[in-house]
């Protein structure tokens, strides 16, 4: 029992309870300390001890105390949005920085006077401003192609900063970064100040003001992308002819295998533009220069789509057996691929001295990679009688169909060239690394004549996957998506590949495939058109993040390392397919957009179109000088194809695109299923 005697407990008792009336200070000092005096050794121990440690915890908890002073976390941020919402305030905006009079600091005087009132009320004390972001103009300006200030300074905005660093003489050093699919992206070196885009040149871009006003009619937006078309085929012409890809803000070239890509890539959509003297002259190229005798290392995938695809579809398209000579000189310089413990192919091939090799870090082959070349060998044997590449890739194609480690017909993204299995790591996805498994699983049982039916079934059961395991919708648009599904755990985003799921899930439909394909694609296409219209460019982002909380936040959101555009193809690729089957205007209208704004924040002025690092700033999109050869393979291709009245322009009954938009005849009917040539 607790005994009042005992002195085991501190009293701190340090003034007279009733006497409240101190007279002076030095009285209560005197008064203090003589309490003081009064205390034992181990009292007045113990009270130092413990104000001591009240002092070091005061310490302790300060910047933390201060950070929450400052600013909640952007979580808490969202919810106080959310809270005067449902209140029936208005938010602001995340990103509303409304305009300041030059030299005023932004503070509280940024807020709208319509919200100052709710945001002192005492419920939400010290609420922090919203997240510094450019206000958007209101009108979509003229990119920032323009001459003002220093080019440099393009290039530290935002997400940039990782791409670029600057010496110290104010030079730049560029840092190069690989991403998927022949995207290598480059900061631009030595870039000199450009004209204005709109300018002196009087081209689409001048026009799309009154454009967008008035309806365009079919015609004129044919001739807007053979207009881009040549713009692009300019710039290729004076910076980088016979090089892979042009860097139009340098005015020069970058080279990834020495092949004229862009060249190649370019030859058939030339042809279907119907750009004789373009096609004529690079036609003249590839017979007097091009040379695959060299000692170079090439993608197997990249060289295949692009080389090989735009070779095959070009003889096709013109019957010059010029093309398919070429054709069989880099198919069989590609062959040593195939050489493996498994026959899962290598990434690399050095087609001069007819080597093999993983990359360097790894003995693991890209999913997608290895099973997205089969269009182009079948086609290649059926062509040359030789079954070599057709039997090459189908082993691939078996191998894959019976592997273990699918999730209801969903791939892993990566496939070990020496055991022939999946390798557990990376996410269960439509996009990079696995996106065109997918469609060549449906576009080989079109090419062969809807005769392979594990083919069809591998396909079905896919798209069974991506409703049962990836397939969500935002809040709070309901914009369905098909996210990556990563440990267990779905991951809300979506590269802007996947948009290449619309048109293919239509393109089934078509095909007799399920209804409820259709519905899916129609769906998907307006989530792909929404990632560019939600954009400040109306450009789309490389990956998209989705909304899933039910907080009436934004359905999409772009992380800063996801915001750059690389003019890629993929939604009007789908939007192609969809006018193609529903005969709907809107589709046609939504390409328009994409081109105009291509026009206007993409297009420079010396020829060439470039990617760019921010489509959520239209003043600075910052340029990165680089014109994927898929532009002019693809993007313009499909443009053009969406806008032509002409159906039967490369008819969907007729061939199937390769996944670089190469388009290779759906074979004659036979009843094997293997190349009628062959059988
Ligand atoms: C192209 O090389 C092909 O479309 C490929 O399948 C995916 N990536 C690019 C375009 O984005």
């Amino acid at each position: 029992m607790y005994s009042p005697q005992r002195k085991d407990f501190v009293s701190l008792m340090l003034g007279d309870q009733h006497s409240h009336n101190y007279t002076n200070g030095k009285h209560r000092r005197q008064s203090c300390w003589r309490k003081w005096k009064q205390l034992s050794r181990l009292q007045r121990s113990l009270i130092l001890f413990l104000l001591a440690f009240l002092f070091i915890c005061g310490i302790l908890s300060y910047p933390s105390l201060t950070e929450q002073w400052r600013g909640l976390p952007d979580r808490s941020l969202k919810e106080d949005w959310v809270e005067m919402d449902n209140q029936g305030l208005r938010p602001i905006p995340p990103g509303f920085v409304p305009k300041l009079p030059p030299g005023v600091v932004p503070g509280v005087q940024d807020i709208p006077p319509e919200v100052m009132p709710e945001i002192q009320r005492p419920s939400i004390p010290l609420l922090p401003k919203p997240p510094a972001m450019r206000k958007p103009p209101s009108k979509r300006g003229p990119p920032a192609l323009q001459k003002r200030g220093n080019v440099s300074d393009w290039q530290v905005k935002d997400g940039e900063e990782a791409m670029i660093k600057r010496d110290e003489d104010g030079g730049k050093e560029a840092k190069t970064l690989i991403s998927w699919r022949g995207a290598m992206i480059e900061a631009e070196q030595g870039t000199e100040l450009q004209s204005t885009a709109h300018g002196k040149e009087g081209t689409v871009a001048d026009a799309e003001d009154s454009a967008n006003l008035k309806p365009v009619k079919a015609v004129d937006r044919v001739e807007a992308v053979r207009e881009a078309f040549r713009h692009a085929w300019k710039g290729y012409k004076a910076f980088a002819w016979g090089h892979d890809e042009l860097k139009p803000i340098s005015k020069t070239h970058g080279e990834w295998f020495g092949l004229g890509l862009t060249l190649i890539d370019a030859l058939d959509t030339m042809w279907i533009l119907g750009l004789k003297d373009e096609f004529a002259e690079a036609k003249k190229w590839v017979e007097t220069e091009l040379s695959f005798s060299k000692n170079v290392d090439v993608n197997l995938f990249e060289s295949t789509i692009r080389v090989l695809g735009g070779l095959l579809s070009t003889y096709h398209l013109t019957g010059d057996t010029l093309f398919l000579d070429k054709a069989k000189d880099i198919g069989s310089r590609l062959m040593p691929a195939f050489k493996t413990p498994s026959k899962i192919p290598y990434s690399d091939v050095n087609i001069g001295k007819g080597t093999a090799h993983p990359p360097r870090w790894t003995t693991d082959s890209t999913v997608a990679e290895v099973t997205s070349i089969q269009l182009e060998f079948r086609e290649l044997s059926r062509l040359t009688k030789d079954p070599q590449y057709q039997n090459a890739v189908e082993e691939v194609t078996r191998h894959v169909h019976r592997l273990e480690g699918k999730r209801d017909g969903l791939v892993p993204m990566f496939i070990n060239t020496n055991s022939g299995k999946f390798t557990r790591r990376g996410a269960f996805t439509l996009g990079a690394r696995a996106d065109s498994y997918y469609e060549y699983l449906l576009k080989q049982w079109l090419q062969g004549g809807k005769k392979e039916t594990e083919l069809l079934e591998d396909y079905l059961q896919a798209i069974e996957g991506v409703r049962k395991n990836l397939l969500r919708q935002t809040s709070p648009s309901k914009l369905t998506f098909v996210g990556e599904l990563s440990n267990g755990r779905l991951n809300p985003k979506m590269d802007h590949l996947v948009c290449f799921l619309p048109g293919t899930l239509a393109l089934g439909a078509h095909n007799g495939l399920p209804a409820d394909h259709m519905e899916l694609a129609l769906q998907l296409m307006e989530t792909c058109h929404q990632m560019y219209a939600q954009m400040e460019t109306g450009l789309s982002p490389e990956i998209a993040h989705f909304n899933l909380q039910s907080n009436n936040g934004r359905d999409i959101d772009v992380k800063p390392a996801d915001r750059h555009n690389l003019l890629r193809p993929e939604t009007v690729e789908s939007l192609f397919y969809m006018y193609r089957f529903t005969n709907d205007s809107k589709y046609r209208d939504w390409g328009w957009d994409i081109l105009q704004n291509f026009n206007k924040y993409t297009r420079v002025p010396s020829g060439g179109y470039t990617s760019i690092g921010n489509i959520r700033d239209p003043l600075n999109p910052a340029p990165r000088d680089k014109m994927e050869s898929f532009f002019l393979g693809e993007t313009l291709k499909y443009l053009f194809l969406l806008f032509s009245d002409d159906n039967e322009l490369i008819s969907l009954d007729k061939y199937v695109f390769n996944t670089e938009a190469h388009p290779l005849p759906i074979w004659p009917s036979t009843s094997s299923g293997r190349s009628p040539e062959l059988s």
